[in-house]
C-alpha cells in the first residue's frame, strides 16, 4: 500500500465521526483534500452537513465536490474539524502550516468543539521539530520579526536556522490572509508549550504551527492499519 492509500484510509476512517446536521472544519494539504472529496460523495448520497474551508484551495475543492459552504460569520461555532498536519507527537500535540494555511487552520480548529487530526504513519513521531515550524508573520518588518524570533530561539536553547518561505518564482509565499511565513528550522522542540508562549508574545507574529491542546482525536494509517492517539 502507498502513502496515497493510507491518508485515503485515514479520511475514510474520519468520515464516521461526521454526524448528520454538523457544521464542519474542512482542512486543507492532500489528506484533508481525500476527506473533502469523501465528503462530497456522501453529501451526494443525502448527507446533510455544511463546511467552513481553511483556505481557497480548500474552498475550491468543496465547492467542486458538492460539500455545501458557509463563513465563520455565519456559523462561529462548529461542530468538527478535520485536518492534516505535518507532525502529530504521542500527546497528540502538533506542527501543521507545512501548507501555509496554519492561521485559518487554528481559527477553525479553536472554533470547534472537537478536531480530528487525519494522517499517514510518516506523520507520527516521538518529538515535535523535525518538520520546520511555521510562523506566520506581518509582512512589515518581517526581517526585523525573523531576528527576533532567532534571538527568541537561541535563548531557548534551540538550534537552527529561521528562514523566510520563498516559492519557486523565489519570491516570498503569500497566505490567504496576505502574510508571509518564516519556518524555523529547529530540529527538536522539546518545550513546544514555552516556546509557542515566547512566539505569540513577539510583535509580528500573527500565529504559529504549534496547535497545543486542540486535537481530541488522531486518526493515524499505516502499513498495520489504521491506529489512533488520544490526549
Ligand atoms: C495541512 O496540510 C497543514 O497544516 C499541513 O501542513 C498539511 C498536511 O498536509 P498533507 O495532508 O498533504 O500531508 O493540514
Amino acid at each position: 500500500m502507498s502513502i496515497q492509500d493510507f491518508k485515503r484510509a485515514a479520511a475514510e476512517a474520519a468520515l464516521a465521526h461526521v454526524e448528520p446536521g454538523m457544521k464542519l472544519g474542512l482542512g486543507t494539504g492532500s489528506t484533508a483534500a481525500i476527506f473533502v472529496e469523501l465528503l462530497g460523495q456522501k453529501v451526494e448520497q443525502g448527507l446533510d452537513v455544511v463546511g467552513v474551508p481553511t483556505s481557497e484551495a480548500t474552498r475550491e475543492l468543496a465547492e467542486r465536490f458538492g460539500v455545501p459552504l458557509t463563513t465563520m460569520k455565519d456559523e462561529p461555532e462548529l461542530d468538527l474539524t478535520i485536518d492534516g498536519a505535518d507532525e502529530v507527537d504521542p500527546q497528540l500535540r502538533l506542527i501543521k502550516g507545512g501548507g501555509g494555511a496554519l492561521l485559518r487552520e487554528k481559527i477553525v480548529a479553536c472554533a470547534s468543539k472537537r478536531m480530528i487530526v487525519i494522517a499517514d504513519e510518516s506523520k507520527r513521531v516521538e518529538r515535535l521539530g523535525k518538520f520546520p515550524l511555521p510562523i506566520e508573520v506581518v509582512p512589515f518588518g518581517k526581517e526585523s520579526t525573523l531576528r527576533a524570533i532567532a534571538k527568541l530561539a537561541l535563548r531557548l536553547g534551540l538550534e537552527g536556522e529561521v528562514v523566510l518561505r520563498r516559492s519557486e518564482d523565489g519570491c516570498p509565499v503569500v497566505t490567504d490572509s496576505g502574510h508571509v511565513i518564516l519556518d524555523g528550522h529547529f530540529h527538536r522542540i522539546d518545550d513546544p508549550e514555552g516556546l509557542a508562549a515566547a512566539l505569540v508574545s513577539l510583535p509580528g507574529v500573527v500565529e504559529h504551527g504549534l496547535f497545543l491542546g486542540l486535537a481530541s482525536l488522531a486518526i493515524i494509517a499505516g502499513e498495520n492499519g489504521v491506529s489512533t492517539i488520544e490526549p
